[in-house]
């Protein structure tokens, strides 16, 4: 195997690396560009000079175009008179301008190229990392996490692979992204200590992401003033708990003067928040922003917020609502450095879900967007599931004329890295941190060229119409053979793999389908229901509101209908559970022979990871299939109109 099984392997520096370059420019970045440039040029045989010396070269790579324009990140590549030239203001867009050759290959080297100028669309593309530092006897050392260990702790210590750190950076400053937190939202007794006396292990990684311009977070408990602090109370707005976090984070500033700022999941799924002292989500946030603030750090406060102690008895309460319930009511309060980090659907990063109305819904408060590639709900891994699609319409995606990806500040996504040597569990599952990173940085890309640039930067050329055909439908093929149009969940409870109809129906949890004998979904209507549709604002309100102009991907999350319902696409809904949990099958039979064609033009130990991932995605779609299809059958009664089998 290969040692960096990613997207940048050094063939892809090729071109760069055997070309003679000139780099102009000081600083810690610029050093950065010009040793990669070193190494490359050291295997393809080009040279790399620095200084001003602007003798016959191929490539130019300087500081000095104007700041006002390009900001610290923003680059502009041109090609004239045989030479390339990327120009910067600032030392990271150097290294993103560097990427963007390494992308470009030998076409950057070709004719001419008017001036192109490329500026991130969002300041702030970031991963939050679920890890834990010491193995949570539930959730082990990485909650949600399917690439083995963390990459940055093990076993209640910092794991000290800082060389292995490095290399994440650089392969995510090839992406774009620019920020990380360290550790899991859910802040456990030994990860709290990480803000005050284990500071220093978060500084080591901190040293180890900075030569790529990644900037490092920490997920912190609201309760540190107790339970770190020793004081009787973490009150935001008594004196001493101000004063105790205005201290500590002064001392995290002395270890790591570039940090980015705190993550934060307050009153959620049982971690401690305002509400204990009657204070609201903006009391608390401001308290942690006013304690950042003179560092230039900023906090992110989760609007993850829903009653997880749910009577499913109870219909009037929907999980749906609580975070525009929460939260909408308080835009405008929130301070400067204050970003809402929203999930991207209401609900919890289901296969399919609509954008969350809290999107849009708080104009004087800063927007952090979040989305989940570790695959939770979509495989964990062990399915191929490329999230580019999905993430695309949920940026694309209009609440109130502006794109959703006009709206946020920031985009984050929970990381689906581990310290597998993959990366990322299944090879292939890479792609969606790619892709992750592209959009973040240009949220109106396409997402199949973003693939197809994945694609040939880690593969060449030769395989990549067959890893096309696996990953591109691969969203749509999981969505057909799991929980259907839009009702989400009907997983195995806890470790949510595999499926289980009524996993969740009578839990706590507030995620039900209501499937009796003559029907399914969830009347999230405001006439007859929830009300939950009433918070979009037009059009989509009334499009959501009645099911014959509800998209039918959505019909089930936002209304309970008949079995014989007939869908915009004709089908009746029965008939559509039944086909397209046959189709699903199918497909993942199809993507595994392409697979299997790929042998040979693929290194022989990602193909054979891959190909073992496929063997259980196949069984797991079929088990889908057949229980999500015996389940409505015996229910409805109603047999599949092609006679196929059904238990
Ligand atoms: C980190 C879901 C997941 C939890 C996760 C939570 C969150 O409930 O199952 O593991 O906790 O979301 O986003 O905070």
């Amino acid at each position: 195997m290969e040692p960096d099984p990613a997207w940048l392997p050094a063939a892809a520096f090729r071109a760069v690396g055997s070309r003679h370059t000139l780099v102009r420019g000081a600083g810690p970045l610029v050093d950065t560009v010009y040793r990669e440039l070193a190494a490359a040029c050291g295997r393809f045989g080009g040279s790399v000079a620095r200084g001003t010396d602007g003798g016959p070269c191929d490539l130019v790579l300087e500081l000095g175009d104007d700041a006002d324009r390009l900001g610290d990140e923003g680059f502009t590549c041109r090609r004239e008179d045989g030479r390339t030239t990327v120009s910067a203001a600032g030392g990271a867009g150097l290294l993103y301008g560097l990427f963007h050759v390494v992308r470009l290959g030998e076409d950057a080297f070709r004719g001419r190229r008017p001036r192109k100028t490329h500026v991130p669309a969002l300041a702030l593309r970031m991963l939050d990392h679920w890890d834990n530092v010491a193995v949570h006897p539930v959730m082990g050392q990485v909650e949600r996490g399917y690439a083995g260990g963390s990459l940055f702790w093990a076993d209640g210590r910092a794991r000290g692979e800082l060389e292995r750190v490095r290399r994440y950076g650089r392969l995510l400053a090839a992406c774009g992204i620019n920020a990380v937190a360290v550790n899991n939202v859910n802040v456990h007794e030994t990860e709290a200590h990480l803000l005050t006396d284990r500071i220093g292990e978060v500084a080591d990684i901190a040293g180890a992401l900075r030569p790529y311009g990644v900037r490092t977070h920490l997920s912190v408990t609201f309760a540190a003033p107790l339970v770190l602090g020793g004081l009787p109370t973490a009150d935001p707005l008594d004196e001493r708990v101000r004063a105790w976090w205005t201290e500590a984070t002064a001392r995290v500033y002395e270890a790591i003067p570039d940090f980015g700022g705190y993550v934060v999941k307050a009153d959620s799924e049982g971690q401690p928040g305002p509400f204990a002292y009657g204070r609201s989500h903006a009391d608390g946030a401001n308290m942690l922003a006013a304690a950042l603030a003179p560092h230039g750090g900023t906090v992110h406060w989760r609007a993850f917020v829903y009653d997880h102690r749910q009577d499913w008895r109870d219909r009037t309460t929907d999980r749906a609502r609580a975070a525009y319930d929460h939260f909408a009511p308080l835009d405008g309060e929130f301070a400067d450095n204050a970003v809402l980090q929203v999930k991207h659907g209401p609900m919890d990063f289901q296969v399919r879900e609509p954008v969350s109305p809290l999107i849009g819904a708080m104009p004087r408060t800063r927007l952090a967007v979040e989305l989940q590639a570790t695959q939770e709900y979509t495989g964990q891994q062990r399915h191929v599931c490329w999230l580019g699609p999905m993430w695309s319409e949920v940026l694309r995606f209009r609440p109130d004329g502006v794109p959703v990806g006009g709206l946020a500040d920031a985009l984050v996504a929970v990381s689906n890295v581990g310290a597998d040597p993959f990366w990322t569990g299944h090879p292939l599952a890479q792609a969606n941190l790619y892709t992750f990173g592209r959009l973040a940085w240009q949220p109106d890309a396409d997402p199949g060229g973003i693939l197809d640039e994945w694609i040939r930067l880690t593969f060449g050329p030769e395989p990549a119409a067959g890893l096309r055909a696996v990953l591109e439908g691969s969203w749509r093929t999981y969505e057909k053979y799991t929980a259907p149009l839009g009702v989400g969940f009907m997983v195995q409870p806890g470790h949510h793999y595999g499926p289980s109809v009524d996993g969740y129906e009578y839990s706590p949890w507030g995620t039900y389908h209501f499937a009796d004998r003559d029907g399914v979904g969830v009347d999230r209507s405001r006439a007859t229901g929830t009300g939950f549709a009433g918070q979009y604002p037009k059009p989509w309100a009334e499009l959501y509101e009645s099911p014959e102009t509800c998209p039918d991907e959505l019909l089930l999350f936002f209304h309970h209908v008949s079995y014989g319902h007939t869908l915009h696409s004709g089908k009746t809904v029965i008939q559509h559970i039944y086909d397209t949990h046959f189709e699903g099958v199918e497909e993942v039979e199809a993507a595994r022979e392409v697979w299997a064609s790929l042998a040979g033009l693929v290194d022989p130990a990602r193909h054979a990871r891959v190909a073992e991932r496929f063997e259980e995605q196949l069984r797991s779609a079929r088990e889908w299939r057949d229980q999500v299809n015996s389940y409505f059958f015996r229910k409805s009664g109603v047999p599949d109109a092609h006679g196929r089998r059904i238990y």
